[in-house]
């Protein structure tokens, strides 16, 4: 089999790669290690930013999200004392749409249906050979039977865990990586939504998050040591703790009902450059992963994604590759500045193990900080509702 780009993984990043690149007439195939089912199982980013909206609208995987999104013209910061209002678009013009990555993935999926491309479910033992020649190839076994496909160039859509990022000669990678202590214990459930718009909460009993995926749907956050298991956190127990941890207004209007899903995820910032390596590139969290404090994550995924699929149909289409031998740098001084924004934005809201009192002061004087100064809202607005592309 042969095809002129090899996308690997077929998450978000892969899903938009191969739409964008098909609708402009360039043939795709996209390998993924598990079922369809499994990947819309995942419940994953809630926020979208304006710049993502309009990808996806470009993409015309938007319809659903244009009727069934919340656009969310701002957000809450608070602690013990203060809940600090931001108003992305009297700030920035700009809002964010609440759209849960789970539907932007069924989107794509049902698009790429109705086009008829080529993806491959539950591939196993990916091997990507030759990428310094013309044209590599990449092997799979799919129900036990080994394959392969020659193509022009191959892409790493893979997430963190992929075999993509490790086929680059560890000597030619130079890997940046932030390791937080905690992690973030999250929950569904089938009740509105504590408030109409997020509230990242820094209180003296840690961090929480209340979002939400639509007027029934809410999806709720706790910072929590990376020893506790989710056995340990019965639903009651976590209403309870969130309830410590909002503001008094919001604790007493909560509604609580059963989780629906109860996962902890772990925070890491983490960067390994370059994007490059002869003919593979890499895309999303293959190559990057942020703390979700800032909502950055699919985004960054989604930018990439912006730069690589205009250079790849200029490589494809004019023979001309100036613009692949750019994106890796290009793609790196937007990831960067998303580090950056979701570093501080973590270190502003969370209390760290062991810390001194010097830094829960810092903290009270960021927001008390933020609560008086346009500037510093106008900054943090900036960069939530995302930098451009
Ligand atoms: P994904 O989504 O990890 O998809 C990678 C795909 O590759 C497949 N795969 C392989 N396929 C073939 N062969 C192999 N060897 C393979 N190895 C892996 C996997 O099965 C999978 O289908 O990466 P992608 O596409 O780059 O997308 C990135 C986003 O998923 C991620 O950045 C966001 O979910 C991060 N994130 C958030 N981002 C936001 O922009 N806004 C948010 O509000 C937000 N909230 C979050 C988040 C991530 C979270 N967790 C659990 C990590 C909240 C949480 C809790
Ligand atoms: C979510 O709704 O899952 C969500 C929202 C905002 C974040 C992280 C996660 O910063």
């Amino acid at each position: 089999m042969k095809t002129e780009v090899l996308i690997i993984g077929g998450g978000p990043s892969g899903l938009l790669l191969s739409q964008l690149l098909n609708r402009a007439g360039v043939a795709t195939v996209v390998l993924e290690r598990t079922s369809r089912e499994r990947v819309l199982a995942r419940i994953r980013a809630g926020v979208l930013e304006a710049g993502t909206v309009g990808l996806l609208r470009e993409a015309g995987v938007a319809a659903r999200l244009d009727k069934e999104g919340l656009p969310h013209d701002g957000c809450y910061l608070s602690d013990d004392e203060l809940m600090v209002h931001i108003n992305f678009y009297e700030l920035t013009g700009k809002r964010v749409m609440v759209y849960g990555q789970t539907e932007v993935t069924a989107d794509l999926y049902k698009a790429q249906d109705e086009m008829g491309t080529s993806i491959i479910h539950e591939v196993e033992d990916v091997v990507i050979q030759d990428l310094d020649q013309k044209t590599s190839f990449v092997e799979y076994t799919v129900h036990g039977e080994r394959k392969r496909i020659d193509c022009s160039y191959v892409v790493g859509c893979d997430g963190f865990h992929g075999v993509s990022r490790n086929t680059i000669p560890v000597e030619a990678r130079t890997e940046f990586e932030r390791v937080y202590p905690f992690g973030w214990l999250g929950i569904l459930s089938r009740t509105p939504p504590a408030n109409e718009e997020l509230i990242y909460a820094n209180s003296s009993h840690g961090f929480a998050l209340c979002s939400m995926r639509n007027e029934n749907l809410s999806r709720y956050y706790l910072q929590v040591p990376l020893s506790d298991s989710v056995d340990q956190w019965s639903d009651e127990r976590f209403w309870a703790e969130l309830k410590r941890r909002v503001p008094s207004e919001t604790a007493e209007s909560l509604v609580t009902g059963a989780s629906i899903e109860k996962s902890i995820a772990p925070l890491r910032s983490f960067v390994s450059e370059p994007l490059r390596w002869g003919n593979l590139f890499l895309v999303g969290d293959a190559t990057h992963i942020v703390p979700p404090t800032g909502a950055k994550g699919l985004n960054l995924a989604v930018s990439d994604v912006y730069y690589l699929h205009q250079a790849l149909i200029t490589a494809v289409k004019q023979d001309q590759r100036a613009p692949l031998d750019g994106y890796s740098e290009q793609a790196l001084a937007r990831i960067w500045k998303a580090m950056r924004f979701s570093w501080q934005m973590t270190t502003m809201l969370h209390q760290f193990d062991g810390e001194d009192s010097f830094s829960a002061q810092m903290r009270k004087a960021s927001l008390s900080h933020l609560a008086r100064s346009e500037t510093a809202r106008r900054d943090l607005a900036e960069n939530y509702v995302g930098l451009p592309f």
